[in-house]
């Protein structure tokens, strides 16, 4: 089986810088070795070209860094386009979520009824019109079912990209009143901290993998690593306090394994700049692992 890497050195979604070197954290942590250790083909794709601008933003519409997110999105549409061609099993470093809009794009024109599991704090779910911070990266979950700036949803000449009720949010937990709205307009299917404390991660995942099992073809992992708690992971951009645990992150990763269900992933918004050693993309880097079926035994 072979595993196809893209970094996405992209941290214009959002207005802290570092999460650019995302890709290169998760490189320094080994991750590359720890895949071929499992006994995959690697193949390592480099990081694609991020295009910063000089000429400044249109802060008018809410959406920073338009141009910028719009040129990353299609080169890394393009790139896991021809990976999946070529019969890769697309893993995306990022970089900020933002780049979720590029790597959706990509992927799910490669399947009839792409399934999507957002392990992320926040839903980001907010166009311009609701965003409080008019950081793309709190956008593109719906920019993928189609809401948003014309120019977010052209990317890879088609929208929408996927369903809303192909979609579930694992681990939410700080969601704004625009995206609290829309998630019961669209019934999208969130499992948020309090259904994590209350049924256990074994429950969620149970019933997050009977849902997509029954109506999707191939299902992509869109993995925040502000998901899990700062305690664990106190390498990103946008903390939130009480967030999944160390172990119940692995239990997750390690069900979707023996599940099969898993066709592509991203492992997005590390920033080394404000973590402790490295200690978020080891972390990241042992989701891979448990995602791509390590056992302990
Ligand atoms: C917030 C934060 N909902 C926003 N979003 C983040 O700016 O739209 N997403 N941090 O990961
Ligand atoms: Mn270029
Ligand atoms: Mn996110
Ligand atoms: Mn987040």
């Amino acid at each position: 089986k072979k595993v196809s890497i893209v970094g996405v050195p992209m941290d214009l979604g959002q207005i802290r810088r570092g999460v650019d070197m995302g890709p290169s954290a998760l490189r320094y942590a080994g991750l590359i070795e720890e895949i071929k250790s499992l006994g995959f083909d690697v193949q390592d794709y480099g990081d694609i070209h991020i295009h910063r601008s000089t000429t400044g933003t249109d802060q008018e519409q809410n959406l920073k860094n338009l141009q910028e997110v719009i040129k990353t999105s299609e080169e890394l549409c393009l790139e896991l386009d021809e990976i999946i061609s070529k019969g890769g099993f697309p893993l995306v470093l990022g970089g900020d979520h933002s780049i979720s809009i590029g790597s959706i794009a990509g992927i799910s024109k490669h399947y009839k009824e792409l399934g999507v599991i957002w392990y992320d704090a926040h839903a980001d779910l907010n166009t311009a019109e609701t965003s409080p911070s008019g950081n793309i990266h709190g956008m593109p979950l719906a920019t993928n079912i189609g809401l948003g700036h014309p120019y977010l949803l052209n990317i890879g000449g088609y929208s929408p990209k996927i369903k809303p009720e192909n979609i579930v949010i694992v681990g939410a937990r700080s969601i704004d009143e625009g995206e609290k709205a829309l998630i019961s307009e669209m019934g999208i299917k969130v499992f948020t901290m309090h259904e994590i404390d209350r049924k256990g991660m074994t429950a969620v995942m149970e019933e997050t993998i009977a849902y997509l099992k029954e109506r999707t073809d191939g299902v992509h992992l869109s993995l925040d690593l502000d998901a899990i708690d700062p305690v664990d992971a106190p390498g990103v951009g946008t903390p939130v306090l009480g967030g999944v645990t160390y172990r119940e992150s692995h239990l997750a990763m390690e069900m979707l394994a023996e599940a099969e269900i898993i066709t592509s992933a991203e492992f997005v918004e590390i920033n080394p700049i404000l973590d402790n050693k490295n200690q978020t993309a080891d972390v990241a880097t042992e989701l891979v692992s448990s995602l791509l079926g390590k056992k302990l035994i």
